[in-house]
C-alpha cells in the first residue's frame, strides 16, 4: 500500500484553517521560527526494521492484524510513516531477522519511498537455526575461540548486507555477561571481546562506523560486558577512529543523569549513535517522550550543544534510531508518536537561548538557568512540526491521518489478519 499526496493534501485541507492560526501566532512570538522550520525539515530518525511489527515480552506477545510478513512489507510500513511525517526517511535492518534476498530489488524499492539505509544491526544474543555453537554463555567473551570465530563471521556478513544496501554503520549490542558471581572472569571475557571487535573492525570499509551500544542489565542479571558508557567508550577508543559508542536510552540504571553522559562522549568525539525509547522501570522500550519527556528535552540540548561545538550538522552527525517495542499499541502510530516526542524535543533545544544559559552559568544564578530551560520546554512548538510536515508534503496531523485514510484497515485486507512480523 502507498500513500498519495492527494489522499494526504485532502486531510490536510480539513484543519488547514487552524493550523495557519497556530503557526501564525508562534511566528509572531517565536524570533527563529522558520530557521526552526527548516531544520525540522533536514532531521530524520531511522526506523528499525523490528519495531514494525508488534513487540512483546517474555511472557508473550500479542500481534496485531497487518503487521508485515517480509523486508519488503516492513519497507512499504517504513514509506507509509515517512509520507505520513516526512521525518522517517531511514530503515536500520536487522540481521538475521531481515536479510534481503534481492539486494538491488530492496534498494530499489527503498529509493522509490525515499528510504535510506542506516546502520545494520548484528545479532549474537540468539541461536539461529542450524548455527554450529550456542550463545548461551556469551558470543565475542565466549571461552570458546570457535564460538567468538562464529560471532566475528556473522558480524562481517551483516557488513556484507550493509554494504550491498548502502549502509555506513554496523552496530554491535551484545548480551553477553554473566548471572552469577564467580562466573565470568571480567578481564578475559573483556579481552576476548576487545579481540572479537578488532576483527569486526578490521573488516569494515574505509567510510564506515561501528557503534559499540551499551547496556546495563538483561539478559544477563550480574554483569554485562559491555554494561555501561565507560565499558563502550573504552572500547570504542581502544578499536580507532571508526568506532563510537551508542546510546541507547533504556540502557542504563535507573535515574543517570543522560544527559550528562552524552555531552562529555560528545566532547571526547565518542558518540556516534543514538537510540531513542522511553521508560519507567529499566529497558521498557516505551514510545519515547510518553514518561519523561523533559528528560528527552535535556538529552536534546546537550545533543545540539555538543554537535554545534564540534561543528557536527544536526541531520547527519549522528545516527538517530527508535529503538522501542510496543505491546498494546499499533507499532506504525507508536512509531509516530516516537518521532513526533523527538522533533518536539530537538525544537524546543534549538529554542534554548545558549548565550542567555551561559551568562547564567557563569554567574552561579541556578534560577535563571531553570528558567532559561523551562521557558524553551514550556513554549508549544507543535505549530512548527505540522508547518514543517506541511511544506514537505506530508501530514498536518500524522496519527489522525493514519485513522482517518484508514491505513491499518487497508494493509489487513491486503495481508491478513494472522500475519507475524519477523524477528521478534
Ligand atoms: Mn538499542
Amino acid at each position: 500500500m502507498r500513500l498519495g499526496k492527494k489522499e494526504i493534501e485532502a486531510h490536510n485541507e480539513a484543519i488547514f484553517d487552524a493550523h495557519h492560526r497556530r503557526y501564525a501566532f508562534a511566528k509572531q512570538t517565536m524570533a527563529n521560527a522558520e530557521a526552526v522550520v527548516a531544520k525540522l525539515m533536514a532531521f530524520q530518525v531511522a526506523i528499525p526494521s523490528w519495531a514494525l511489527g508488534t513487540g512483546g515480552t517474555r511472557f508473550g506477545r500479542f500481534s496485531g492484524p497487518g503487521e508485515p510478513g517480509s523486508l519488503e512489507q516492513k519497507l512499504d510500513d517504513v514509506g507509509l510513516l515517512h509520507a505520513l511525517n516526512a521525518s522517517s526517511g531511514a530503515i536500520s535492518l536487522h540481521i538475521p531477522w531481515d536479510i534481503p534476498k534481492d539486494h538491488a530489488a530492496i534498494r530499489h524499492q527503498a529509493a522509490e519511498l525515499c528510504i535510506a539505509f542506516d546502520a545494520v544491526n548484528s545479532n549474537t544474543f540468539q541461536d539461529q537455526p542450524g548455527q554450529p555453537y550456542s550463545y548461551k554463555f556469551g558470543s565475542l567473551q565466549h571461552v570458546d575461540r570457535a564460538v567468538r570465530r562464529q560471532a566475528v563471521a556473522h558480524n562481517i556478513e551483516v557488513i556484507r548486507h550493509g554494504v550491498e544496501l548502502g549502509s555506513r554503520s554496523l552496530t554491535v549490542w551484545l548480551s553477553d555477561g554473566s548471572c552469577f558471581p564467580g562466573q565470568l572472569n571480567f578481564r578475559k571475557a573483556f579481552q576476548h571481546t576487545l579481540e572479537g571487535l578488532g576483527e569486526i573492525y578490521a573488516a569494515l570499509p574505509d567510510d564506515w562506523k561501528v557503534f559499540v551500544e551499551y547496556k546495563a542489565f538483561e539478559p544477563n542479571f550480574y554483569s554485562m560486558t559491555v554494561g555501561d558508557w565507560g565499558q563502550s567508550l573504552l572500547y570504542a577508543s581502544k578499536l580507532g577512529e571508526k568506532a563510537y559508542t551508542l546510546v541507547d536510552l533504556g540502557h542504563h540504571l535507573p535515574n543517570a543523569n543522560i544527559e550528562q553522559i552524552v555531552a562529555l562522549l560528545l566532547m571526547e568525539g565518542k558518540l556516534g549513535g543514538f537510540h531513542f525509547n522511553d521508560s519507567k522501570y529499566g529497558d521498557d522500550d516505551l514510545t519515547a517522550g510518553s514518561i519523561r519527556p523533559y528528560q528527552l528535552f535535556l538529552i536534546f540540548k546537550e545533543l545540539i550543544e555538543g554537535m554545534d561545538a564540534r561543528g557536527m550538522d544536526h541531520a547527519h552527525g549522528l545516527g538517530w534510531m527508535i529503538d522501542a517495542s510496543h505491546n498494546v499499541k499499533d507499532p506504525m502510530e507508536d512509531l509516530l508518536q516516537s518521532v513526533e516526542a523527538l522533533m518536539l524535543a530537538y525544537a524546543q533545544a534549538l529554542c534554548v537561548d545558549h548565550a542567555a544559559l551561559a551568562a547564567a552559568q557563569q554567574a552561579n544564578d541556578a534560577v535563571a538557568a531553570q528558567e532559561q530551560l523551562q521557558d524553551a520546554f514550556r513554549t508549544d512548538l507543535r505549530p512548527l512540526l505540522a508547518e514543517a510536515r506541511l511544506r514537505a508534503g506530508a501530514a498536518l496531523d500524522p496519527v489522525r491521518c493514519f485513522r482517518d485514510l484508514r491505513v491499518r484497515e487497508a494493509l489487513v485486507k491486503e495481508r491478513g489478519h494472522a500475519t507475524v512480523a519477523t524477528g521478534l
